[in-house]
């Protein structure tokens, strides 16, 4: 029997329909009714009470199925990790700072690019700010001193055939703020997320991943890491050259990230305590946004437009979020008892202020623990109202991205945190 052609078409859109869920859900009527898993609920039915039940017990399972279903477990710190100071200039941004450039072998292959701002005044070692940038060290700052990338990046203002050119230098420069951060005491520093794992669905033979196969290993398993994973663990390295750095105070380490990069810098801080403060910004879906709330983007979104980000075994969950065995408070509660900041933005509705600011609140039973007040509060601010206890909050007017008010936000949270340092 002869069936029309017209029959055919009509089937595969009826069933790409089905395999993706089409429309995102902005209507908070629609999240529908959702259990979060008890961040203080031991695997053996026990409540935590304690602090130390927490660090010894429950820390660890949650931290274990994070690893394992969510972003992968990455390698250990490389034994052979070298440090290349590659220039130093003292009169940096018209002499307002020093500059530095570290080349940080990963392998004896595989290196990234550190840059390092100081401020010019004589209170070292300095509180840093530590994140990733999107588009190249020398997109950070209107400094013709930074040295260029020369790695594959995406389309962007300056950027042609996947290289940066002259034309790019300053692009990134409003989400970093240097001479803002410099002013108040804080040093900067940052490495091109490209370094570790270049943003591509593709780029996973030119990222640092294969270097720690297993003999005979050809792709990562379902629970080990992915270029979430592998961006926070190049956040590792450079605390690991903090450490040997006497410029930077190594106690006093914030590391932060906007968007795909605050799901990263969340990560490192839940896998490296030596972080001392957090902060995500406009993070989102696998960030610092609720699963479970239905709102913008979703598991399976990301996870299909984005295969590269997350571990193997989170695909799982793209039809049944509910089965998930943590939600993103629980990876907010890793953080505790350290200072967390989550910023959100009104037209960010992808990223789901309202599922960032909830997923604040669900951590608080932890920093409760250690005698800390996490919000301090279940109610959602309005615009520009932040909270600062031990965990910070704010959502602010416009579209995602990282701002002037967003800065100015960080900054007083880090000095009323560390300024009796
Ligand atoms: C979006 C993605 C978000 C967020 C954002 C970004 O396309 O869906 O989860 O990470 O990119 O990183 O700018």
């Amino acid at each position: 029997m002869k069936r029309p052609l017209w029959l055919f078409f009509f089937l595969f859109l009826t069933l790409s329909a089905q395999t993706l869920t089409t429309e995102a859900n902005y209507d908070e009527s629609k999240v529908g009714a959702y259990t979060l898993p008890d961040p203080l609920l031991l695997a053996n039915g026990k409540t935590v009470r304690d602090a130390s039940t927490w660090k010894s017990q429950r820390r660890p399972e949650i931290f274990r199925l994070f690893e394992s279903e969510v972003y992968g477990k990455s390698a250990p710190k490389p034994s052979k990790l070298e440090f290349e100071v590659t220039s130093r200039e003292a009169k940096a941004l018209g002499g307002d700072a020093t500059r530095k450039e570290v080349t940080i072998w990963l392998t004896p292959k595989q290196k990234m690019h550190l840059l390092v701002y100081l401020p010019n005044d004589t209170k070292r070692p300095y509180p840093v700010f530590l994140g990733l940038n999107f588009r190249g060290n020398h997109a950070v700052a209107n400094d013709p001193g930074i040295t260029m990338s020369t790695a594959w990046m995406r389309e962007a203002p300056g950027v042609e055939n996947h290289r940066a050119t002259e034309a790019s230098r300053g692009t990134e420069a409003g989400r970093f703020q240097v001479k803002t951060i410099l002013r108040r005491g804080y040093a900067v520093a940052t490495v091109y997320y490209g370094d570790i794992f270049p943003d591509r669905k593709d780029a996973l033979a030119d990222s640092i991943i294969p270097h720690f196969y297993r003999p005979g290993q050809t792709t990562p398993d379902p629970g080990q890491w992915n270029a979430l994973a592998a961006w926070a663990w190049g956040l590792s390295r450079v605390m690991d050259y903090f450490e040997k750095d006497r410029d930077i105070d190594a106690k006093h380490v914030a590391v932060w990230g906007h968007s795909r990069l605050g799901k990263a810098a969340l990560w490192a801080g839940a896998t490296d305590q030596r972080f001392a403060m957090v902060i995500s910004n406009d993070s989102g879906e696998g960030g610092a946004a609720l699963a479970r709330r239905n709102f913008g983007e979703t598991v399976e979104r990301i996870n299909t437009s984005f295969p590269h980000w997350f571990c193997g075994n989170y695909k799982k969950y793209n039809k049944d979020v509910a089965a998930l065995p943590v939600d993103q408070h629980e990876l907010l509660a890793l953080i505790a008892p350290r200072p967390l900041y989550v910023a959100s933005a009104e037209d960010d509705q992808w990223a789901d202020p309202r599922g960032e600011f909830l997923s604040a609140v669900g951590a608080g039973p932890v920093y409760s623990l250690f005698h800390a007040t996490g919000l301090g509060t279940d109610q959602m601010p309005g615009l520009h109202q932040p909270i600062m206890n031990t965990i910070g909050y704010h959502i602010r007017a416009g579209k995602h991205d990282v701002t002037e008010y967003d800065w100015e936000q960080f900054l007083t949270f880090a000095d009323k945190h560390w300024k009796a340092r």
